[in-house]
């Protein structure tokens, strides 16, 4: 098993399971040019029984409208804040110029309450993205303010069904309201905001309905602050055919086991091949001795949509990304250091070195390359020449896993924890297990000021967010 594999137990989990309801999921579309209103709202996420959730969502969605657009094709999304803070939309895993990547003092100014801003660029990749607010992204990411944004393929495979998956979790109370204590000092330092209640599309999952020999793609994005998903699909292959919205040779998740960091995603094909009539868990296995259901697959007694099963998993058409040049590259290093029990004595914090008890006072426990960032502005932690090839090693002095966020850019993952990694995939999140290293690569073709942060919310909180120049 991977060794990152946290107990459930050290989560933190409070409030208890609640039972798995009948309530469908529901997704709707928005047009390519559509209004993205962020507001407060009240959503049912437990079942109908019980009492509904104040939340924050875009366009009175829960999650937000899904954004479908062709490759190639030009987005153009005018943000409304009629929250009572500043926000931002960053888009994320696109590749996308600097001034539309969403980031507050960084590629704009924050949007204010009642003040508008508009997203206008192009989709150079197809695939599954998503986006949500880049300014105290703890709350209003956890709030419920994120969504899905779906690329389409020129040729998209054929498939009976095309699903979108954003998977999540929330903290709430008994009376359905979401827990304020998005300061706590246990998940800033531990491993992140875990919630207790898990949704599919802002709901309680119910059974996957389906029919024998159906060829599904599911399209999974774990939009959670801290919780990490491991899908295993009982009795079924499930073919991961992209990860990150980059396609992938397809084949079988290690541990039969679909991995979810926050910020990741997966497409896979989920070809329906069991018998009429039966029906099949989907496990959540990410934590060791503490596997869920998620839900069920269920297969409708009647007749097979078709008489054979689906033929060989497609593979998806790269999309134009720039192919390092290894034997030529530029080397860099990032050491993440902190979080509790871990060893690090200090850190640099504006400006100045400051003992790890100093650091604490300020909730700022986390560094990159010795550096605890008080702020998203910060000055640059690496800088990469543009147009050229670079190999980052990123080292996790910590015991805690960290999904390690890159914008503006995708990049392969070369190894872990000192293996080749198989397919050597795009993405633009790389999970670093607890004391684990990763090795990626990339050509920095994208000019400007671009995050490396982490995607467990509350470690940006407490300091683990940097900047990387491409000049
Ligand atoms: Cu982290």
């Amino acid at each position: 098993m991977n060794a990152f594999l946290l107990s459930r137990r050290q989560l933190l989990l409070s409030g208890g399971a609640f039972a798995l309801s009948t309530v469908a999921p529901r997704l709707s579309r928005a047009a390519p040019h559509s209004i993205l209103r962020a507001a407060p709202h009240t959503s049912q996420i437990l079942p109908s029984d019980w009492p509904a959730t104040p939340t924050w969502a875009y366009s009175a969605q829960n999650p937000g409208p899904v954004l479908r657009i062709k490759q190639g094709e030009r987005l153009r999304v005018l943000l409304q804040n009629d929250l009572d803070q500043p926000t931002t939309v960053h888009w994320h895993g696109l590749r996308l110029p600097h001034a539309m990547d969403g980031v507050p003092d960084v590629t704009q100014a924050p949007v204010q309450p009642g003040e508008t801003f508009l997203y206008d660029f192009i989709a150079p990749d197809a695939g599954t993205y998503w986006y949500h607010p880049h300014v105290n992204s703890s709350e209003q990411v956890g709030r419920g303010l994120h969504g899905a944004l779906i690329v389409e393929e020129p040729n998209p495979p054929e498939v009976d069904r095309d699903e979108v998956w954003v998977l999540d979790d929330w903290r709430l109370d008994r009376d359905g309201a979401i827990r304020n204590d998005f300061q706590r000092a246990m998940d800033i330092s531990h491993g992140g905001r875990s919630g207790n209640v898990v949704t599919v599309n802002g709901r309680i999952p119910e059974p996957l309905q389906v029919r024998k020999n159906e060829r599904i793609r599911l399209r999974l994005i774990n939009v959670a602050n801290a919780r990490i998903f491991g899908l295993n699909f009982e009795n079924h292959d499930v073919h991961v055919i992209a990860i990150d919205g980059q396609p992938v040779t397809p084949h079988t998740p290690q541990y039969d086991m679909v991995l979810l960091a926050p910020g990741q995603r997966a497409d896979v094909i989920l070809d329906c091949t069991g018998e009429a009539g039966s029906s099949h868990r989907i496990i959540d296995a990410a934590y060791q001795d503490d596997a869920s259901l998620l839900q069920n697959i269920v297969y409708d007694p009647g007749a097979p949509v078709r008489e054979n099963a689906p033929g060989a998993v497609p593979t998806l058409a790269p999309n134009p990304l720039a192919e390092p040049d290894l034997n030529n590259a530029e080397h860099h290093d990032i050491t993440i250091s902190g979080g509790a029990m871990g060893a690090m004595q200090g850190a640099i914090y504006k400006g100045k070195y400051l003992p790890i008890d100093e650091l604490v006072q300020d909730m700022r426990i986390w560094a990159l390359n010795g550096v605890a960032a008080h702020t998203t502005a910060m000055p640059p932690m690496l800088n990469f020449t543009l147009g050229k090839s670079h190999i980052i090693t990123v080292k996790n002095d910590t015991v805690f896993p960290h999904p390690m966020h890159l914008h503006g850019h995708a990049f392969r993952i070369l190894s872990q924890d000192g293996a080749p990694v198989p397919h050597t995939p795009w993405a633009d999140t790389v999970l670093l297990n607890g004391r684990g290293t990763a090795e990626i690569a990339l050509v920095a073709d994208n000019p400007g000021d671009w995050l490396f942060h982490c995607h467990v919310l509350a470690h940006v909180q407490g300091g683990m967010t940097s900047i990387i120049r491409v000049a």
